[in-house]
């Protein structure tokens, strides 16, 4: 299946986060929690080698807890950790001062020896599209974030965006690009909602997810839609899950536009359950 998605301005996004990264502490990287891999950015470590990181793995509500645990494990090394949290409800958020802490110290005892006390930390957020930048900055701001006018002819400074955890944020987070050229990575973005249905073929991508849930939560399956047994066939049990919805049109023909769309809406909205696409390594 093509995906024709191409963010565009990679270039100039990259150099613009480097030029930002000078200005901040620390990185939050935003990634979704079912899937880290796919989610992130590859070039994302070397762009950020020399600033401690914390890897928010967000939208916990939605993903397997038993996949997430491994993935924290694996992605926690050197000056990286990595924490799940939920940025709707605000979940998992209250940890990140303390991590930040832990992860600044050399520095800091370096700067308070000199006789600093209030060091303000400050924070860049990075993240694909969709993972939840926006949502994340919303709850940790202290205030309504102050939209600032255009002011032509004048350079702007940056804006900081005061948290009620006492770090600053930069106000605008580097979106990043994930590697979408690769199938996989293509597929499982398109299954959680962060590249526009719009542009896919969504019955084909229906039928990729059963294939994809059959093998790896038949249970969840089998229970959502109400299934005694699954088949070998992919289509097979797509056909099954359509009659059991009643997406049937006249003459006894499955709707799979219909179905598609129930299919993905269930899917992204957690109905079908906690369910991770990717494992670590
Ligand atoms: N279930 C769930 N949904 C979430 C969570 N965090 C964010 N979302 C949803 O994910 C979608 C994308 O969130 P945004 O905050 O707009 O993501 P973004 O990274 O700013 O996206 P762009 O601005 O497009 O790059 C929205 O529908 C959010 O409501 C979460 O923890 N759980
Ligand atoms: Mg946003």
């Amino acid at each position: 299946m093509a995906i024709n998605w191409f963010p565009g301005h990679m270039v100039k996004t990259r150099r613009e986060i480097k030029e930002n990264l000078k200005l901040v502490d620390t990185v939050i990287e935003i990634r979704d929690a079912r899937i880290p891999k796919s989610s992130s950015n590859p070039e994302i470590e070397e762009l950020c080698k020399d600033k401690p990181r914390i890897i928010l793995l967000n939208k916990s509500d939605l993903c397997d807890k038993n996949t997430t645990r491994k993935w924290l494990n694996s992605l926690t090394k050197n000056d990286v950790r990595a924490i799940e949290v939920n940025c709707v409800k605000g979940e998992g958020l209250k940890s990140i001062k303390p991590m930040m802490e832990e992860l600044l110290k050399e520095k800091h005892d370096r700067l308070r020896a000199k006789g600093l006390q209030n060091i303000t930390i400050r924070a860049m957020v990075v993240g694909i599209p969709n993972v939840g930048k926006s949502s994340f900055i919303n709850k940790m701001a202290k205030n309504n974030i102050a939209k600032t006018g255009d002011r032509p002819g004048v350079t702007k400074s940056k804006q900081w965006i005061k948290t009620k955890i006492g770090i600053e944020l930069m106000d605008t987070p580097g979106i990043l690009w994930p590697k979408f050229e690769d199938q996989e990575v293509g597929l499982n973005l398109a299954f959680t909602g962060a590249i526009k249905d719009e542009i896919m073929d969504i019955e084909e991508l229906s039928l990729k997810l059963v294939e994809r849930l059959q093998s790896t939560y038949p249970k969840q399956l089998m229970e959502r839609y109400k299934l005694t047994e699954l088949s070998e066939d992919t289509l097979e049990n797509l056909d099954a899950i359509g009659k059991k919805r009643g997406t049937i049109m006249a003459g006894g023909v499955i709707d799979y536009n219909r179905l598609a769309n129930i299919l993905l809406d269930e899917f992204r909205g957690g109905k079908i359950g906690n369910i991770s696409l990717e494992n670590p390594q």
